[in-house]
């Protein structure tokens, strides 16, 4: 069976929750479209983010790589269709603050999404899910492993689907801080609609 690395981050910043760790949590080794799902979380860490996205994709050599962030405020299920060569942003959970450094050196400015987000957006909004495709992931750490994994199938001449997908904020995490937000039943929903798009 094939498989999908499936990633969420840990909470960060002013965000008490991060309702990506759930979704993972709760796909995590079940089956989907024909995929075998393996999760993981990834720490809000520039410094080890990136080491800890390759070990994964170099443990499991995943047929397709899913990573799923929180962008607060934002309403709609948003798969990026771009990641740039560029840390910046707000601090890590380590106090670490980016100044627009490369993630690597001699990379190219920027890779595209090789998820079928076209494909995603529509099918979550057939499903009565608000959907849109966003054309700027940022320059913190979804952008960041967005950018370290599309880097790693390029470099290995791999054909395999990999991007993000940014989610909006849960009920949950909207009671300690009022926000836009979805109820987590309807994110996890969101999430498996993109899986079944993969080819
Ligand atoms: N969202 C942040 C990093 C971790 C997360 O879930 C981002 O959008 O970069």
């Amino acid at each position: 069976m094939k498989k999908l690395l499936l990633t969420g981050f840990e909470p960060f910043l002013d965000n008490p929750i991060n309702p990506t760790m759930a979704i993972v949590k709760a796909l995590d080794q079940t089956e989907l479209n024909g995929y075998q799902i393996i999760g993981g979380i990834l720490p809000v860490d520039f410094s080890k983010t990136g080491e800890e996205m390759l070990k994964l994709i170099e443990a499991h050599d995943p047929d397709a790589v899913i990573s799923l962030g929180l962008a607060a405020g934002r309403t709609q299920l948003t798969p990026e269709r771009i990641a740039i060569n560029c840390n910046d942003g707000p601090v890590d959970n380590t106090g670490h603050k980016p100044d627009g450094e490369k993630i690597i050196a001699d990379g190219p400015d920027g890779y595209f999404s090789t998820l079928p987000i076209k494909d995603i957006v529509s099918a979550c909004r057939e499903n009565g899910l608000p959907a849109k495709i966003s054309n700027t992931a940022g320059a913190y750490l979804c952008n960041h492993v967005m950018y370290q994994a599309l880097h790693f199938f390029a470099q290995n001449n791999l054909d395999r689907p990999s991007g993000f997908i940014h989610l909006p904020a849960s009920h949950e995490l909207a009671l300690e801080k009022s926000q836009a937000s979805w109820a987590s039943s309807d994110l996890k929903e969101g999430v498996i609609t993109a899986i079944t798009c993969l080819p």
